[in-house]
């Protein structure tokens, strides 16, 4: 076999795993809004109206700036509102400094700037999120601006840093290559307008963030949102804002955090990135296939033969790899209604069961097989003179190695779907399920 069904698709289920894994609890509370963001003060004066949530990790140099300006927008504004922050293990005196200037901390046993949001929004109790970070790098007089837009009646609002050229303290390398190209990657893939998809300040209201449910334990964390947020639907825009010079060191790894969310991405749009490709190519491994056995191009009198059916079979079994690793990265993510907008896949699942699958792929298996068997027979016959027409070997292997992936894969995809009390094949979603 060329490519081995079973490790890539374990691999892949172990990433996703990690990105899906975690379950948010959900809240409701009261509050009465205004027209802008002033008199913004919870109903019942348990609940504030607005948490700003920050990540922390070792900011101690900037911490203290940031809540005197965060509450400093509160009191101007009259925004009942909290702050959080939520630290990792912060060896430094940020903690210490916190707690002292009446912050909430929560403690995220679990290292990563994602790991700590969502421990902090788990904590918050107001009905509109603010996220931050505690570097002073950004603007903390725009959070009215930031909740005039959700009153507005947007769900979900990110600064971007491009709009109004806000970026000239953001790293050469981040500003001109990092950030457009992850921006561009994802705007190809999931045809969204976004002019900075890294952009760590961003408002969203409690309803929001629970449907869009960001899992990812890194900074990828970001761009889970913003990806999240198209593909549920939100109402979402983007505010210009400025960066400022960071206080103490940046803790983005550019190469590690770049990959991740590179990966995020490719995860996440499973038919651009396997679905399509993998149909293609098994599209051209037939045409090559097609040429070959009918002897339709020629050159001096002589057809194209043996290697070019190569040729074929790399295409076509390639093509047959990525559109199985595409179609359990769908069935994978819709089974956890992510990408609930899967039309094609509930009807496939209404056609397709564990059976037929095993039946499609022995039964190829079992042709490739029986071609193997009796090119066999006759060149044993012959005296082991070369074989006539060895491109129909070439395709015998292919069925083969096709038949059995598939075998596997049917399997593997049955496996996804075992729940209790389910026994069909096709996967059962969180929310159909009793
Ligand atoms: N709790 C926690 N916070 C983190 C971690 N990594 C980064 N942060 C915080 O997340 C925010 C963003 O990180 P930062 O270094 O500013 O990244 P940059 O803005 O991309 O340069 C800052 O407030 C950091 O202190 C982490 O592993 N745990
Ligand atoms: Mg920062």
């Amino acid at each position: 076999m060329l490519f081995s069904n079973k490790v890539p698709c374990f691999e892949l289920i172990l990433l996703l795993e990690t990105i899906f894994r975690t379950e948010l609890r959900s809240h409701g509370l009261g509050m009465t809004e205004g027209s802008s963001g002033s008199n913004l003060k919870a109903k019942d004066g348990h609940s504030p109206v607005l948490s700003v949530v920050m990540p922390c990790l070792n900011e101690e140099g900037a911490l203290a700036i940031c809540i005197e300006k965060i509450n400093k927008a509160f009191t101007e504004n009259n925004i009942d509102g909290e702050i959080v922050l939520a630290d990792n293990g912060s060896t430094d005196r940020s903690v210490e400094i916190a707690e002292s200037m009446g912050v909430r901390v929560v403690h995220q046993p679990k290292r990563g700037y994602g790991n700590a949001y969502q421990k902090g929004f788990a904590a918050a109790r107001g009905s509109y999120f603010i996220m931050a970070d505690a570097d002073d790098t950004y603007d903390f007089a725009l959070i009215p601006k930031f909740l005039e837009k959700l009153l507005e009646g947007y769900d979900f609002v990110t600064g971007s840093r491009y709009l109004e050229n806000g970026g000239t303290n953001i790293t050469w390398l981040h500003r001109y290559v990092g950030n457009p190209l992850l921006t561009l990657g994802l705007n190809t893939l999931f045809g969204t307008p976004y002019t900075d998809v890294y952009c760590g300040y961003r408002a969203f209201s409690r309803e929001a963030y629970e449907k869009v449910r960001p899992v990812s334990p890194g900074m990828e964390f970001n761009l889970e949102l913003a990806i999240n947020a198209h593909l549920v639907g939100l109402k979402y825009c983007e505010i210009p804002i400025a960066l400022a010079p960071r206080i103490g060191e940046s803790k983005l790894n550019t190469f590690r955090d770049g990959w991740r969310s590179l990966r995020m991405m490719i995860l996440y749009c499973p038919n651009k990135v396997f679905i399509i490709p993998g149909v293609t190519l098994f599209i051209a491994g037939m045409i090559v296939y097609t040429i070959v056995l009918f002897s339709l191009v020629r050159f001096e009198g002589r057809s194209l033969g043996q290697v070019t059916s190569i040729v074929g079979t790399v295409l076509s079994v390639v093509g047959v790899q990525t559109l199985l690793l595409g179609l359990h990265a769908k069935t994978y993510s819709w089974s956890r209604r992510f990408d609930p907008n899967q039309k094609f896949l509930s009807k496939f699942y209404s056609i397709f069961n564990l059976e037929s699958g095993l039946l499609l792929g022995s039964t190829m298996a079992l042709t490739g097989l029986i071609v193997f068997a009796v090119i066999t027979y006759n060149w044993f016959k012959s005296g082991f003179l070369p074989v006539p027409r060895p491109e129909f070997a070439s395709l015998a292997g292919t069925m083969i190695i096709i038949g059995l992936s598939v075998i596997f894969s049917s399997i593997f995809i049955s496996a996804m779907s075992v729940t209790k009390g389910n026994d069909s094949a096709a996967p059962v979603r969180e929310d159909n399920a009793d």
